[in-house]
C-alpha cells in the first residue's frame, strides 16, 4: 500500500496544516487501500476546465451521494494525482472520517485559476443573476454538480457541499442559485462581507498583517501556497518600519498582489466591497444549510452568523441551522477540540463530537434519508459551563439584555454611573508606539501556530500599559450566563480628527487554584497555571471616520463626545462565580489593524509619515454619557 503526501484540504492551507494531515495519514500507512482517487478536468460553461479529484470508496455496492469541496488551496494528493490518472489511497482524511460510515463519493476541486484549473482566479464573491455566462463561483458549482451527477458512476443523484472558509464561501454562495441536485450544504466559517467583519477589514479598519500575508499565500504563485519571507524576527518591527501601508506594495510586492492592492485602492465601503457582501443577496433558506462558527475565529468570525440570520428571514421548511463552539478558524476540522487556547473543555472533544453527532448526521439525513432532522435551530458548545446546549430559537427567547457600566474609578458594574461621578478616563494614543495585538515577538501569520490562538491569549500582556484602560468588576457572587449578541456603547472623544477604539470583554480567572492539566498519548502530563488569567471572550475595533457612514467617511470633531456602537457578535459563555468581568479599551492593535493616523486624510493606506500624530482619548463614564456593554443574560 502507498504512503501519499497529503496537502491539507483546509482553507488557508499552510505548512503546519499539511504537516498535521501528513502525520495523521502516516499512522494509517499500513492499512489496506480503501479508496480510489481519479482526476478529471470538468468543463465549465465558458470552456474553462477545472481540476477535480473524485475519491470513491473501494467495494462500493449501491449508489452513493456525492460530497463536494471547492477550494483555492490545492486538492488532496495533489502530487500523486498530478502524475497519474487514478490512484489507490489507504485512508480517509481526518476531516471526512466521520462521514465514511454512511458512505460518500468525495470530490475536491481547485477553483478556476488555481493549480491545474484553467481560467483566471476570480478572488471575488460576485454573482449577477442576470448574466448566466458570468464566470463566478455560483455558476462553477452549478456546472460541476451537473457534470458529476451525469458522469460519476453509481451516484444517487444527491450532492452535498461543505468546506471551511474559502471552501465555506464556495459552499454557502450556492444558496443564491442552487443546482436541483444540491440537497444539503454546510458552510463553515465562510466570509460573507470582507469589509465589515471578516478577513480583510473590521468596520473598515484594515487587517493589515493578516491580509497582506494572506494575499502572498494565495496570489504569489498559481501552483502553490506561499509564505512571505520577512527579514525581521518580529513582524511588528517590519510593519512599523514599512510605515504607510501603501509602501508594502511600493517597496516589496510591486503590483504582483492584485487583491492586496484592491484593498488599498478601496478603503471605504464602496461598490467593490458591496459586491463582495454576497450574503445580502440571500432570499431565504434555498438548500438545507448547517452553518458553523467558531467563537475564537481569527479570520471569519461574522460570515456564518450573517448567512444564518439572512437565511432565517425566510426559512419556511426550517432547514437553516447553526452550530457554534470553542474553536479557532476551522478548529472543528483541524484539532480534536479538547481545548481552546489553554482552556480545557471539561473532557469534551468538541470537534469530534461536532463531526460525529451533528455534521455526519446532518448529511446522512439529507443525502441518505437516514436518521432524523435536527430538532434545534442552534447547537452551541457553551464555554465556562463546558456543555453542549441546544436552542429552539437563536437568540433564545428567554434572554434579558443587561448593561454592565464602565466607571471612572476603573470598576465595572451593573449599576449605572451617578450624576457626580468623574466624567472620564483618558490616555494618549501614539501611532509611533502602537499596542501589539499579541505578545511580542510577533511571528508571521503563516505558517506558525500562534496566529490560530491569539484571540485566547492572556491579556495581562497589555494590562497597565499607559495607553490601555482597564475596568474590572468585583468577583461574581453567582454565575453570569450570556447567550446571544453582545453590544458595546462607548461614549468617547479624541483630540484628533480620526481614531480607532478597540474594546475587549474579558473573563478574569480567580487568583488561586486555576490550572489546566494536559496529558499526551504517551502518558506524560503537565500543568499550566491559569491563576488570574485574562481570557478574552469578545474583542472588536471600530474606526471613527465610518461612524456616520461606511461608504462616505467623515472627520470626527476634536474633543466632541460621541457614541460609538460596537457590535461584539454572538457568544455563549458562563462567567463563573468567583470570576471577574473585565473590559479593556485601547486605540491601536498592531500590526493586525493598520494604524489610524488620527489626523484627517482621504485614504489611510496612503497616509504620509507626518500625518501620524498622537491624540488624547477620553472614555466617558457619566449618567449622560454612560459607556457600557449590553450583555444577553440567560438565567
Ligand atoms: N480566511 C481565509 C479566506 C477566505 C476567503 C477569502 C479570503 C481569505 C481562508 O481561510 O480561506
Amino acid at each position: 500500500c502507498l504512503v501519499v503526501a497529503l496537502v491539507s484540504l483546509a482553507a488557508g492551507a499552510s505548512q503546519p496544516r499539511q504537516a498535521e494531515a501528513q502525520a495523521s495519514h502516516t499512522e494509517d500507512a499500513h492499512a489496506t487501500s480503501a479508496y480510489t482517487a481519479r482526476e478529471v478536468m470538468i468543463p465549465m460553461r465558458d470552456g474553462a476546465h477545472l481540476q477535480t479529484v473524485i475519491v470513491t470508496p473501494k467495494g462500493q455496492t449501491g449508489p452513493l451521494p456525492i460530497l463536494l469541496t471547492r477550494t483555492p488551496y490545492g486538492i488532496p494528493d495533489q502530487t500523486v494525482i498530478d502524475t497519474e490518472a487514478s490512484k489507490d489511497i489507504s485512508s480517509a482524511l481526518p476531516s471526512w472520517k466521520a462521514f465514511q460510515k454512511d458512505g460518500y463519493i468525495m470530490v475536491y476541486q481547485n477553483l478556476r485559476g488555481r493549480f491545474k484549473s484553467e481560467g483566471q482566479f476570480l478572488k471575488t464573491a460576485r454573482f449577477d443573476a442576470n448574466d448566466p455566462m458570468q464566470a463566478n463561483e455560483v455558476n462553477d458549482a452549478w456546472d460541476t454538480i451537473d457534470w458529476l451527477v451525469k458522469n460519476v458512476p453509481n451516484n444517487n443523484g444527491r450532492v452535498g457541499m461543505y468546506g471551511v472558509s474559502y471552501a465555506g464561501m464556495t459552499s454557502g454562495i450556492t444558496l443564491l442559485h442552487p443546482h436541483p441536485a444540491l440537497k444539503a450544504i454546510s458552510e463553515q466559517a465562510a466570509p460573507a462581507d470582507q469589509w465589515m467583519n471578516d478577513d480583510n477589514h473590521h468596520y473598515g479598519a484594515l487587517r493589515e498583517s493578516y491580509t497582506f500575508e494572506y494575499c502572498v499565500l494565495e496570489q504569489a504563485d498559481k501552483n502553490k501556497n506561499t509564505n512571505y519571507n520577512f527579514d525581521t524576527h518580529d513582524v511588528y518591527d517590519w510593519y512599523l518600519r514599512v510605515g504607510s501601508v501603501r509602501n508594502t506594495d511600493k517597496l516589496y510586492t510591486h503590483g504582483k498582489l492584485s487583491y492586496w492592492n484592491a484593498n488599498l485602492d478601496h478603503p471605504d465601503y464602496d461598490a467593490f466591497w458591496q459586491e463582495e457582501a454576497w450574503y445580502k443577496k440571500i432570499t431565504g433558506s434555498t438548500v438545507p444549510n448547517l452553518n458553523v462558527a467558531g467563537f475564537w475565529d481569527q479570520e471569519d468570525p461574522m460570515g456564518p452568523w450573517d448567512i444564518f440570520y439572512k437565511s432565517q428571514a425566510h426559512d419556511p421548511n426550517d432547514t437553516n441551522f447553526i452550530v457554534a463552539g470553542p474553536w479557532f478558524h476551522g478548529g472543528w476540522q483541524r484539532t480534536d477540540g479538547a481545548s481552546i487556547g489553554p482552556m480545557l473543555l471539561g473532557g469534551h472533544k468538541t470537534s469530534k463530537e461536532f463531526q460525529d453527532e451533528t455534521e455526519a448526521p446532518f448529511f446522512a439525513y439529507y443525502l441518505h434519508d437516514k436518521g432524523e432532522k435536527p430538532h434545534w435551530k442552534a447547537r452551541i458548545f457553551e464555554t465556562g459551563s463546558n456543555t453542549w446546549q441546544t436552542y429552539p430559537t437563536w437568540p433564545d427567547k428567554h434572554v434579558t439584555p443587561q448593561s454592565i457600566y464602565l466607571h471612572s474609578d476603573g470598576t465595572l458594574s451593573f449599576t449605572a454611573p451617578k450624576k457626580n461621578d468623574a466624567p472620564y478616563r483618558q490616555y494618549i494614543s501614539d501611532p509611533a508606539n502602537p499596542v501589539p495585538y499579541r505578545p511580542r515577538p510577533i511571528s508571521p501569520t503563516f505558517p506558525v501556530r500562534e496566529w490560530r490562538t491569539w484571540e485566547t491569549m492572556d491579556q495581562r500582556f497589555v494590562d497597565h500599559r499607559p495607553d490601555v484602560l482597564t475596568f474590572t468588576s468585583t468577583p461574581l457572587d453567582q454565575d453570569l450566563r450570556i447567550a446571544g449578541p453582545v453590544q458595546a456603547h462607548l461614549f468617547a472623544s479624541t483630540s484628533g480628527q480620526d481614531s480607532d477604539f478597540i474594546i475587549k470583554l474579558i473573563d478574569v480567572f480567580p487568583e488561586k487554584g486555576q490550572k489546566s492539566i494536559y496529558s499526551n498519548d504517551e502518558g506524560a502530563s503537565w500543568a499550566q497555571s491559569l491563576d488570574g488569567y485574562q481570557f478574552p471572550i469578545a474583542m472588536e475595533v471600530r474606526r471613527g471616520r465610518y461612524l456616520r457612514s461606511f461608504s462616505y467617511p467623515t472627520p470626527l470633531v476634536p474633543g466632541k463626545v460621541t457614541e460609538w456602537p460596537i457590535s461584539l457578535r454572538d457568544h455563549d459563555h458562563v462567567f463563573l462565580k468567583g470570576h471577574r468581568v473585565m473590559v479593556q479599551i485601547q486605540s491601536t492593535w498592531f500590526p493586525l489593524i493598520d494604524r489610524n493616523p488620527q489626523t484627517w486624510v482621504t485614504s489611510i493606506p496612503d497616509a504620509k509619515t507626518a500625518d501620524f500624530r498622537a491624540a488624547q482619548q477620553r472614555i466617558y463614564t457619566t449618567s449622560q454619557a454612560p459607556s457600557h456593554i449590553t450583555l444577553p443574560v440567560l438565567q
